[in-house]
């Protein structure tokens, strides 16, 4: 065997390690879609069921010496189906965007189209972009948000079905990665049911807010859903499909593409397997098992409407100091500031405010003038810094220092100052106290 420990085996890996830890530790984490798990979480992760193979199911494996991984498939379906109340799930997506490739490969055939939300608008990659094989494979058109008017920076549902009754797409999908608002499920349904489409919601955002009751919950409305299990829902990095109660006799009124098996569930499951992945990850498979685990526990739900709070707390604080948040405020984990009133785009403001420790992401805003790689926004996200503890307070704090950067990006001693703010607040609410776990 080789040397045991990574310290000793190989110190570059680990001065990595060490180095990420103590950015993690010390900075201000704001990305909309990232999270700190807990410990048992990165035990799961850390584990030998890395080691196993087990393609298939639990029970009907093709590999032997399967027993112990499956008690961990089978408690993380469990547990999943618990959080979500529905029926089916599978846990073994690699990640969103291969849980949504499994979505396209059982319900599409090259070349159908479909509607989604406009990447541009908060949508997603895997949502149609011309670049992402959802575009490449298949045929979006794109419903979007309003410019201006009293649903300016929301989605216009009577827009949605006017373009759905002149589409007739075979799928309709919903999600994003950049919308600050909750979905009306029930409406979305009633446009997919009038056009004939199946109808996909990608809660990869808001899987979390969704699981603990604080937003409308899709699963009893869409045909299929996906999810990432690493961001509100505080997961490993993966992802994951689920049927909400009864929605298999619901889709049982469109004909699947292809009679090769029984279900929806079945043609989902082998979507994934053999479809779309060979080996599940068993390791993640545990670590999602764990996280379910805390995500059932009443704490989750205290957390997650401190979530919501506090991105409540920081779009009301940039509104309050002139800053232009699309649609006005949130109501949930994330915000969009539009910063084109403040004359910086949304990549100087993601490198000086990366300088004072701050980290953001530059996000386009709807009808941005900049490209993807310049942008005129960025986007604020609660839930890591709402795991270390912040409450709205703390929030409206760190909008102050945001702003201070922001007004003055040139300032050195603006940038240090603002740097020093941001370690005492990060000291008061400690993370992680090891490097490996
Ligand atoms: N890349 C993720 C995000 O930051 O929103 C979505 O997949």
């Amino acid at each position: 065997m080789p040397v045991s420990d990574l310290k000793t085996a190989d110190p570059a890996i680990y001065a990595a390690l060490e180095n990420e830890a103590k950015r993690q530790n010390e900075g201000l984490e704001l990305i909309a879609s990232e999270n700190f798990v807990s410990r048992p979480v990165l035990q799961a992760m850390g584990s030998t069921l890395t080691n196993k193979y087990a393609e298939g199911l639990p029970g009907k494996r093709y590999y032997g010496g399967c027993q112990f991984v499956d008690v961990a498939e089978d408690l993380a379906r469990d547990r999943a189906k618990k959080l979500f109340k529905c029926d089916w799930v599978n846990v073994q997506p690699h990640s969103g965007a291969s849980a949504n490739a499994a979505v396209y490969l059982t319900l599409m055939n090259p070349g159908d189209s479909f509607l989604g939300l406009n990447l541009a608008h908060g949508g997603h990659l895997t949502h149609g972009s011309p670049v992402n094989f959802s575009g490449i494979l298949y045929n979006p058109s794109y419903y979007g948000v309003e410019q201006d008017g009293p649903l300016a920076g929301r989605i216009d549902m009577d827009k949605v079905r006017d373009q759905a009754l002149a589409l007739r797409p075979k799928m309709i999908s919903i999600g994003a990665s950049a919308y600050s608002r909750d979905f009306d499920y029930a409406a979305f349904r009633a446009i997919a049911d009038e056009v004939g489409a199946f109808l996909w919601m990608d809660m990869a955002h808001t899987a979390g807010l969704i699981a603990a009751g604080v937003l409308n919950d899709p699963l009893p409305h869409c045909h299929i859903v996906s999810t990432t299990t690493h961001k509100t829902l505080r997961g490993p990095r993966a992802g994951m499909l689920l049927i909400g109660k009864d929605g298999e006799n619901t889709m049982g009124k469109i004909a699947p593409k292809s009679g090769r098996v029984k279900n929806w569930s079945e043609l989902f499951d082998s979507s994934v397997f053999p479809g779309m992945q060979g080996g599940p990850l068993m390791h993640v498979i545990a670590a999602k098992a764990v996280a379910f685990g805390e995500a059932l526990e009443d704490s989750f739900t205290t957390y997650s409407k401190q979530v919501v709070l506090n991105s409540k707390a920081t779009a009301a604080a940039f509104v309050e100091k002139g800053y232009d948040v699309v649609s006005g405020g949130t109501d949930n984990h994330l915000a969009l500031i539009d910063l084109r009133n403040k004359g910086i785009t949304g990549k100087d403001a993601e490198i000086v405010l990366g300088s004072a420790d701050i980290t953001v992401n530059k996000n386009m805003v709807p009808y941005d003038t900049e490209s993807p790689f310049v942008t005129s926004g960025i986007r604020i996200g609660s839930p890591a810094m709402t795991t270390r503890g912040l409450k709205e307070d703390d929030f409206r704090d760190i909008v102050d220092l945001i702003d201070r950067v922001l007004s003055d990006p040139q300032n050195d001693s603006v940038m240090s100052d603002v740097r020093g703010a941001i370690h005492e607040i990060t000291a008061r609410f400690p993370l992680y106290d090891f490097v490996i776990a």
